[in-house]
């Protein structure tokens, strides 16, 4: 059988396969993401109201791709009140948000408990409110600094009212890239195993990719390889996530930034290689908004949400500091030929526009 046919009669392919699947022809490529998108999930894209709050900048890692670490080109710390982080729950609770994205960076001046009351507070505020917080950086970085197992830290998220974990901190996978990009900070393998803890916990979560930097192509293969790995044992991935290389403000001194054509053979190819993830994002903060909803035709179903306000990403160049609006955006999805069907954070369906 030949791949094509392979892919198309639904049997899993292997890393060489993936590998050669960046040399086929662009619109073959599309079309096979494409029918396992449709598949899935019809011509349905979905997205939520969402929220992100970003509580502080001050970091302990020193990542060469990060912009938003204030350690670092960044002199402008800050550190939120936990009045201030309220302030905007009620604000975005009383405009229909239904989610909130929590992701800090690793502070350590503030004490676990600043960390865990964020998450309770809002909690007993809005019972209501979808938690997704803590990336496996975060929870390892709390776990070093605070003398606790990673089991430890688990359970206080869960006392405190996390309900899913995000899919930052997995960066790049491949132990070497990873070292000269983002040393010192959890490895591979720890994060893996967190997500793999919490998910036996009976909790989804999300997983990313950074691309576009100094990886190669078989990294990102490798990086896909070893979600759908752990996938199979949990089930507890909702979406995977490649985010697209920022290239501003930071030390990882990436001259050129990648192709669209390179991105949408990226998402393409992980639509067809994680058979076992439902979701595949087009997050719009990393690739721009036009170029999500032509990811819309390369397996992307999933469009991220409104977000209002977000700092990791803009710190490096991406134009996400303000959010889209609603209107706008379920307009835009419609016009590329798409139905907008807004999501929970755990996809079930809300509302189909
Ligand atoms: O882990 C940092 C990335 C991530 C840059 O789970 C950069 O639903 C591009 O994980 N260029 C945080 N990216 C964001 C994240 C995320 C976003 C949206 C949805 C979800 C989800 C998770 O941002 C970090 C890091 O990989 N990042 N610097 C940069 N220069």
């Amino acid at each position: 059988m030949n791949l094509k046919d392979k892919i198309l009669s639904g049997e899993r392919i292997n890393f060489q396969e993936a590998l050669s699947l960046y040399d086929i022809d662009f619109f073959e490529l599309a079309q096979l993401a494409d029918a396992k998108r449709q598949a899935l999930h019809g011509k349905k894209t979905y997205f939520n109201i969402n929220r992100h709050i970003n509580p502080t900048n001050v970091c302990k890692d020193v990542c060469k791709f990060c912009a938003y670490s204030a350690t670092r080109k960044n002199p402008n710390q800050y550190t939120m009140t936990h009045d201030e982080i309220l302030e905007i729950v009620k604000d975005i609770d009383s405009r229909g948000a239904k989610e909130v994205h929590i992701v800090s960076a690793h502070n350590p001046n503030t004490g676990l408990e600043w960390y865990l009351e964020i998450f309770k507070k809002i909690k007993t505020a809005y019972p209501h409110m979808h938690i997704k917080a803590l990336t496996a950086a975060e929870l390892h970085f709390l776990a070093e600094e605070y003398g606790k197992t990673h089991d430890e830290i688990i359970e206080l998220m869960i006392q405190n009212g996390v309900d899913s974990m995000p899919g930052g901190g997995a960066e790049i996978f491949d132990e070497e890239v990873r070292e000269y990009i983002c040393k010192g900070k959890v490895t591979s393998k720890q994060w893996l195993e967190i997500h793999e803890k919490w998910h036996k916990r009976g909790k989804k979560s999300n997983v990313t990719m950074l691309f576009g930097h100094v990886e190669k192509r078989e990294h990102r293969i490798d990086h896909m390889m070893r979600i759908r790995d752990l996938q199979d044992k949990t089930g507890g991935f909702n979406c995977f996530i490649p985010l697209v290389y920022q290239t501003e403000n930071n030390y990882l001194n990436v001259k050129e930034a990648i192709t669209a054509n390179e991105i949408l053979k990226t998402m393409a190819i992980s639509r067809i290689v994680l058979d076992n993830v439902a979701n595949l994002k087009a997050y719009w903060v990393t690739s721009t908004v036009n170029l999500a909803l032509v990811a819309q035709e390369f397996g992307a179903n999933d469009l991220d949400g409104t977000i209002e306000k977000e700092s990791i990403n803009s710190a490096a160049g991406a134009q996400s500091a303000k959010g889209v609006n609603l209107e706008e955006f379920t307009a835009l999805i419609k016009n590329s030929g798409f139905i907008p069907v807004e999501r929970d954070s755990v996809y079930n369906e809300l509302k189909v526009y």
